[in-house]
């Protein structure tokens, strides 16, 4: 399709919001916060502003095709042909998974791309919605990048948008928008592609075919149509193995954020709560956008930061790592399982704050391969984002060589490696100002709290994590408060960076069991004295007023 007439643009003049500051991944506010007049708009112009070079370049565009997505496409669209965009490369429908968004940066060597998402919150009308940009290496635009979008946003009077209404976003193929290009492609094509390209499809297959059944619960978000073509058509998943596999706007009115609480369906399906005697081989799901992902085997969970370490430790397993790791990245307050791993295999482990976006710099500069956090995030240097289906083709690959259960294989990896017993508390929604008052207090208390004893051990070091970057030098302060004790054991305390209603307080509680015999205890009992005494140093249930946390995982 061709809109020839010649379009005239005159600026929109518009008002400043002061509330656009990006978050650990872009902009979340609810989906009405977002619809208010010219409030997309103003932040997709401060993006705009801040990248001059936009003009003339190709952008990837996609979201995770959640309420209010379609709307925003046309608007940015729209916009980008305003502001003089060369080439956009849009997911047919709107629709790109984050992964698969940031592969396309990458593959089309596009000057970056914007990716619409709350990730794993939910969706729909009165549901959260999500704006971030994304730079040429795939990833998410580093912190001197929001920052910027974020001080143009205080200060924005006009913006550019053409003139021209209904863009047929799922027509396949070339279209022209004012001198703009608009490239509609298959949502899944290339990410596929990539994904052959780093495992042993035909080894995956044949396992899967040999009485290995999978249960894949794809939330009704954006991996559906990725699972069913990689999964189904590709590697021969049938319909029953793949649940919730449609991509719905509103996520079926579900919470898809991938841990034990809100994949309940699939949770109860490796555990066999029906009873029907048959529990899957092999348990996974993924989040609104695809960059996450839970592992389950038949009555077992493997946690986020231990599936992390047990990839690191059989990636020689799978086609793309054979050559050996550069090194592994994670979070500070994911476990450090990955660590021991890093010290086997004698390479570098880095210890980066809470967002993928501080990965990139360890991954464009050779120091890792691998990656991943706590929060349900893996990932490699295939791309610059989390990827969920990655996570669980490692996950099958490994289990195609290995044959053994997932359960085997992680207890085996703790006989080996010992034990790192871990969980996070989440208090969500609650008020800001008892959020930042905790805070204030601990962070008021923390030298005062070095050398004091709990339960037998002793606080080495109470400080505010604060992150050097080794490749550009630039410094991230208060990432987090840090309980380091004698023993190898921690407490964090963090606020969440995206939530859209109040403070989300964060506790992550760990430690390291070497001794065989104890590796069967229950998490929460394991981790019970550290629990109480991060009750005793920060008075949680005084000033959240909440006597439990809202989720556990
Ligand atoms: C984002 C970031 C992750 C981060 C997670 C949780 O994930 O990309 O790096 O770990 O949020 O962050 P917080 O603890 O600040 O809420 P996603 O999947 O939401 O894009």
């Amino acid at each position: 399709m061709r809109y020839s007439k010649p379009i005239k643009v005159q600026p929109v003049k518009t008002q400043p919001f002061t509330d656009q500051k990006p978050g650990t991944s872009g902009l979340r506010k609810k989906v009405q916060h977002f619809k208010q007049m010219d409030y997309l708009q103003n932040f997709v112009q401060s993006i705009f502003n801040c990248l001059p070079e936009l003009a003339g370049s190709t952008l990837i565009v996609g979201g995770d095709g959640r309420y209010f997505n379609r709307e925003s496409i046309q608007i940015i669209l729209r916009m980008a042909a305003a502001n003089r965009v060369k080439k956009v490369i849009l997911g047919q429908g709107g629709v790109l998974s984050t992964p698969a968004a940031s592969h396309l940066i990458r593959k089309n060597k596009a000057l970056g791309g914007i990716i619409l998402s709350a990730s794993h919150n939910p969706g729909g009308m009165n549901g959260d919605f999500g704006i971030k940009y994304n730079i040429s290496n795939g990833g998410p635009a580093p912190e001197e990048f929001t920052d910027a979008v974020f001080e143009e946003t205080k200060k924005i009077t006009q913006y550019h948008i053409a003139p021209i209404k209904g863009i047929p976003l799922d027509l396949i193929g070339s279209h022209t928008l004012e001198k703009m290009t608009i490239e509609i492609i298959d949502s899944v094509d290339d990410y596929a592609q990539l994904m052959t390209e780093l495992f042993d499809f035909d080894k995956i297959k044949a396992h899967m075919a040999d009485n290995f059944e999978i249960c894949f619960d794809a939330m009704y978000a954006v991996t559906a149509p990725y699972a069913r073509r990689i999964l189904g058509e590709m590697l021969g998943a049938t319909d029953d193995e793949i649940i919730r596999g449609e991509s719905l706007p509103n996520f079926g009115g579900c919470h898809p954020d991938p841990n034990l609480v809100h994949a309940k369906q699939l949770v109860e399906r490796m555990y066999d709560i029906e009873e029907t005697g048959s529990t899957p081989n092999f348990g996974a799901a993924s989040d609104g956008d695809g960059d996450r992902n839970m592992i389950m085997g038949d009555y077992f969970f493997v946690t986020p930061s231990d599936s992390l370490a047990i990839i690191a430790a059989n990636a020689q397993l799978i086609p793309a790592y054979q050559g050996g790791l550069k090194g592994i990245g994670r979070s500070m307050p994911t476990s450090q399982a990955a660590d021991r791993v890093a010290e086997k295999l004698g390479i570098d482990c880095y210890e980066t704050p809470t967002g993928w976006k501080f990965f990139g710099n360890l991954l464009d500069d050779g120091r890792i391969t691998l990656c991943g956090e706590e929060s349900f995030g893996t990932g490699s240097d295939h791309v610059r984002e989390k990827d969920g289906l990655w996570a669980v083709l490692c996950w099958l690959n490994i289990l195609a060589e290995r044959k053994q259960s997932v359960e085997d294989i992680v207890r085996q990896h703790w006989a080996e490696y010992g034990r790192n017993y871990y969980t996070r508390h989440d208090y969500e929604n609650i008020p800001s100002e008892a959020a930042n008052a905790l805070f204030d207090n601990l962070q008021d208390n923390l030298s005062s709290l070095v050398g004091k004893e709990f339960s037998g051990r002793s606080i080495s070091t109470a400080d505010n994590f604060s992150y050097h970057d080794p490749v550009d030098g630039s410094v991230s302060d208060k990432q987090g408060i840090r309980l380091l004790f004698n023993d190898g054991a921690r407490i964090i305390f963090r606020l969440s960076g995206t939530g859209t209603q109040g403070a989300t307080l964060r506790l992550y509680f760990e430690r390291y069991e070497a001794d065989i015999n104890q590796h069967d205890l229950e998490t929460q009992e394991a981790l019970y004295d550290l629990i109480e005494t991060a009750e005793l140093v920060a008075n949680i249930i005084g000033y959240t007023e909440m006597n439990e946390p809202t989720v556990i995982t």
